[in-house]
């Protein structure tokens, strides 16, 4: 078992995942991977189970497979169970489809197990926007949803959105003891939201988002619907909740 794991949630990824997986074998810093996949249609569950099958790394890939599509938020706090229950050190998240670096995932390995830090954030926004490829209506969407999110939550990251992030265990498992309500970008937030309010170091890197080249984004209008509204809930109920460290 290595130290570390990264978490990839997976609903019709059949183009990617497998590419994926092949560039974090290709790191010079060893991760197991987690796969947590939804019963993709397009049988990214199969292809995950082929490559277990054939052994052909010599690091763990563990998937978890679910009955239907229940959302991303759901499919992380499975995924992170499963690696805290393993007492990873260092649990990560990244897309399957190829927006996240696979070399940035060693970046913020290296801050994180070095440094003492809590919790790494892979960052559009901390040095101007490195977003390649995505439309501009998308850009600045998610540029002003960000500023937005500072607004009303009173954090400073500016990246809340992003699922390219790294735990210690330590910081994790005290973030999954509050209620995470969310399923889509407010679950990003809302991770953030709490190592906040439980005064975990946060450190942003700067990382470059490249737009998915394969296959579909699954991102809908209930789930901006969800950040917009939830986060004020989560604000709401933020003044009747007693973070702290155990
Ligand atoms: N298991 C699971 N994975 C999901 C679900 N929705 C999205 N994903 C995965 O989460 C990652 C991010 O989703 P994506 O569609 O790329 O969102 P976007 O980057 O915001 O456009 C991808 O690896 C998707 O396959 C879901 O309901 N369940
Ligand atoms: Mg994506």
């Amino acid at each position: 078992m290595n130290e570390n794991v990264v978490i990839i949630p997976t609903f019709n990824e059949k183009e990617n995942i497998t590419i994926t997986i092949s560039e974090i074998s290709k790191l010079k810093t060893k991760f197991d991977i987690v796969v947590v996949d939804d019963n993709s249609p397009d049988k990214t569950g199969e292809i995950v189970k082929n490559i277990i099958e054939s052994k052909k790394y010599n690091f763990s890939i563990h998937l978890i497979e679910r009955n239907d599509k229940k959302g991303l938020g759901s499919a992380y706090i499975e995924g992170f169970n499963y690696a805290i229950s393993k007492k990873y050190s260092y649990i990560f998240q990244l897309d399957a489809d190829g927006s996240h670096s696979p070399l940035d995932l060693e970046i913020l390995q290296n801050h994180i197990s070095k440094n003492k830090i809590d919790v790494v954030i892979g960052s559009r926004y901390i040095k101007g926007i490195t977003v390649v490829n995505w439309p501009i209506e998308r850009v600045l969407l998610s540029y002003f949803a960000n500023r937005y999110v500072n607004i009303i939550t009173g954090i400073k990251v500016k990246d809340t959105t992003g699922g390219f992030n790294g735990y210690s265990l330590f910081a994790l498992k005290n973030i999954l003891k509050y209620n995470i309500m969310f399923e889509g970008y407010a679950f990003q937030i809302q991770l953030k939201f709490i190592a906040t309010k439980l005064n975990l170091m946060i450190k942003e890197i700067p990382i470059i988002f490249k737009d998915r080249i394969r296959g579909k984004s699954k991102m809908s209008f209930s789930i901006f619907g969800e950040a917009i509204f939830g986060i004020i809930k989560m604000k709401l109920l933020s003044f009747f909740t007693n973070y702290k460290i155990n």
